[in-house]
């Protein structure tokens, strides 16, 4: 069996190191134009050319829980794309989402403010009854971030595609219940997959739409994100600010306004990291499986796009 690595931004040799010894039978190589054809890849957003050259190629393990690179490229209609399943992300981003929240809620960023000022300073706590938080996407990432904030006693929103049901948490589903969905959140979390139907949600119909002095945690993709109409939204006063993970480009250009913005908080693409060894054994096991003709977990729907 041919396993080949193709990875962008990253270095490959860690994870040919992993796979070779998970997979002591597999010939695993790094990918170069006129490598041999693979069974199967593992990738991050390969180019067209390592496509169009592996034809044959039977499933694409990708290093990540988001398959948006993947599937804007042309893709042979028989081969699978596999999605990372949780593999250690979640727990991150439910840390990460967490932080955000509280900080904001607890208005630590003020107080750190006044501390480096020599200030003691006291603020008037917020009500937590009045900080409803909304997860857009309840997957595996969403549903993990909307129990976690359950523990801090936060009210709790998530908008699906589907009608889901989930412990305590008020669930909204489709178009038809954005809307209601938008008016009750304080806080908005955006988790969901970047495609045709979710790409520029953020924009300032659906922000308007927030109740005033809203909270934005970008943490999903850079696209769901109209920029201009985040920073008319700051300025009007109608949000009060924003934490972004993700961007349209990335690394978030040097001269770009968000890095310097007093409403906002940048991160660089880093709320949940892909974990090599967790990872690396999560492929190796379904390329075990598959191997054995055994189904696996993490199949992305070509159709919807996640
Ligand atoms: P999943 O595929 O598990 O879940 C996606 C959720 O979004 C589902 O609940 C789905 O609804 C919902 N959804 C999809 N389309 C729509 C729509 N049109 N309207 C309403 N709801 C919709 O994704 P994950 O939780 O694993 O990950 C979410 C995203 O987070 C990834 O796609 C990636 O872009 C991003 N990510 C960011 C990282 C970072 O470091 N910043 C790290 C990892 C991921 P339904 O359940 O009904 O199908
Ligand atoms: C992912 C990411 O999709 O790291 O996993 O953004």
């Amino acid at each position: 069996m041919k396993i080949a690595i193709c990875l962008t931004q990253m270095k490959p040799e860690p994870w040919l190191e992993s796979l070779t010894s998970l997979l002591p039978e597999a010939e695993v190589f790094v990918w170069q134009p006129g490598s041999p054809v693979a069974d199967h890849a593992v990738v991050w957003a390969p180019p067209q050319a390592f496509i169009d050259e592996q034809a044959g190629l039977k499933t694409l393990f990708n290093i990540g829980a988001g398959v948006d690179a993947l599937l804007q490229l042309r893709l042979p209609s028989e081969l699978q794309v596999v999605r990372l399943d949780d593999a250690g992300m979640s727990v991150q981003m439910a840390e990460y989402v967490c932080h955000a929240v509280i900080r904001h809620f607890r208005e630590f960023d003020a107080y750190e403010r006044d501390v480096r000022e020599g200030k003691w300073s006291y603020r008037k706590p917020h009500l937590r009854s009045d900080f409803s938080v909304g997860v857009m996407g309840l997957g595996v990432l969403g549903a993990r971030v909307a129990k976690t904030l359950q523990a801090f006693e936060f009210p709790v929103n998530g908008w699906s595609r589907s009608a889901k049901q989930l412990p305590d948490v008020q669930c909204f589903a489709g178009m038809q219940q954005l809307d209601a969905f938008l008016a009750s959140s304080r806080v908005l979390v955006n988790l969901l997959p970047l495609t045709a139907e979710t790409e520029n949600i953020l924009n300032k119909t659906n922000m308007a739409k927030l109740p005033p002095q809203a909270y934005v945690i970008n943490v999903a993709r850079g696209r769901h994100l109209v920029e201009e109409d985040l920073l008319d939204l700051l300025e009007s006063g109608h949000l009060s600010g924003a934490t972004l993970d993700v961007f349209r480009t990335e690394p978030l250009p040097a001269d770009h306004v968000f890095w310097t913005h007093p409403k906002i908080t940048v991160t660089p693409h880093t709320s949940a990291r892909t974990l090599r060894e967790e990872s690396a054994a999560q492929i190796a096991n379904k390329i075990k499986a598959l191997d054995q003709g055994h189904p696996i977990s993490g199949l992305v729907d070509r159709r919807t796009g996640y």
